[in-house]
């Protein structure tokens, strides 16, 4: 039988991984000062969080295999599953200054926080930088080492894609609603989210396993894509409808113009009239704009709208992963083990 892993469990191992990070910069002669600074800055930014992503790719392993994973094989899949938290917390540092969002985890966002400033830029580089170093040090000798270091590159680049879609389709000086669309709205989330949250940590556990083929890192995808995209929508609507105190953070997303699934929804069904508030009120840095906008959400009751869609979404992933063919190597449990976790998520 598999065993889940727990947050304790995995936080476990940070501490060993951090030693690591921080005994390499010696090789360099880095100041004390600024050893200080990355320990720091690694903490912050990595810790703290739900590590729902890096804790899936040891519970993966563990239901791929079907049984407990050894003391070795945990360690190794938990290092996996840090390298996706340090991409995380890399792309949430940059993320927060372009949103210029306030609050992350409970605290001021990293940028925000005294001392910091833009010098949180040089810091995701270097939590970036972290990902490859750690790869190196224990997944050297892996036979997929090579298909590790290019699946982290092509997932950062992916992501990538999906921020420069949802920034440019939110221009800070001019609103334009004609911008918005479903359709982008889908490319924006399946690469600003789906790829490093979903399918990354699946496709890690089956490379870590030695177990990857074309065949079952594509139906793993196929699933893990609109479950990814999914849970952005969540995302989406947590940052109108969640509470600051279970989400960790004040959502931007009126203010800051984004093409999200609460505006594309309604753009769909307003009147000439309630278009006209959108159109008057979206996309600006003022408090009582943004609270016509919401006012206008409500009315068009997109809180229940997105129940509606949260239970269809759900079901079809459930009639998805009743199809997978267990043959190719991966087991349904996999992404039930998802599912479970974001599915009526408040947080
Ligand atoms: C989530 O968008 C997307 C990311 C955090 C990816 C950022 C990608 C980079 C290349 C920097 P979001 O802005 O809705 O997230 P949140 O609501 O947590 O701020
Ligand atoms: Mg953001
Ligand atoms: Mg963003
Ligand atoms: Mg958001």
């Amino acid at each position: 039988m598999a065993q889940k892993t727990t947050l304790k469990e995995f936080e476990a191992v940070f501490p060993k991984l951090e030693e690591v990070l921080l005994q390499d910069t010696q090789k360099y002669n880095l100041p004390k000062e600024q050893q200080e600074w990355f320990k720091k800055s690694l903490e912050i930014n990595a810790m703290g969080g739900k590590c729902n992503r890096g804790m899936s790719v040891p519970d993966s392993a563990s239901l791929l295999l079907e049984r407990p994973l050894s003391d070795d094989e945990y360690f190794k899949a938990a290092t996996l599953g840090w390298m996706t938290e340090l991409l995380q917390a890399f792309f949430l540092v940059s993320d927060d200054i372009m949103d210029g969002s306030i609050t992350r985890r409970g605290k001021p966002c990293w940028y925000r926080q005294e001392g910091v400033g833009m010098i949180a830029i040089n810091d995701a580089f270097m939590l970036e930088a972290a990902i490859y170093n750690l790869l190196r040090r224990y997944f050297r000798d892996h036979p997929r080492y090579v298909d590790l270091i290019e699946l982290f590159h092509e997932v950062t680049y992916q992501t990538e894609l999906g921020q420069l879609c949802d920034l440019l389709t939110a221009p800070e000086d001019r609103v334009n609603l004609d911008n918005f669309s479903m359709e982008k709205y889908r490319f924006i989330v399946v690469y600003k989210t789906a790829y490093y949250s979903f399918y990354l940590p699946v496709a890690l556990a089956l490379y870590m396993l030695d177990i990857a083929t074309p065949q079952n890192l594509k139906q793993a995808e196929d699933i893990l894509i609109p479950l990814g995209e999914y849970f952005q929508i969540q995302d989406d609507y947590l940052d109108n409808f969640g509470l600051p105190e279970h989400i960790g953070k004040i959502g931007t997303d009126i203010m800051d113009n984004k093409c999200s699934w609460l505006v594309n929804q309604a753009l769909q069904i307003a009147t000439p009239e309630q278009r006209q508030v959108l159109e008057e009120n979206y996309g600006q840095k003022d408090k009582e704009k943004e609270a016509a906008v919401k006012k206008l959400f409500d009315e068009l009751q997109l809180k229940q709208r997105f129940e509606e869609f949260e239970e269809k979404r759900a079901a079809e992933i459930r009639e998805m992963i009743s199809k997978v063919d267990e043959s190719q190597g991966l087991k349904k449990t996999v992404f039930e083990a998802f599912l479970a976790k974001i599915y009526k998520r408040s947080k």
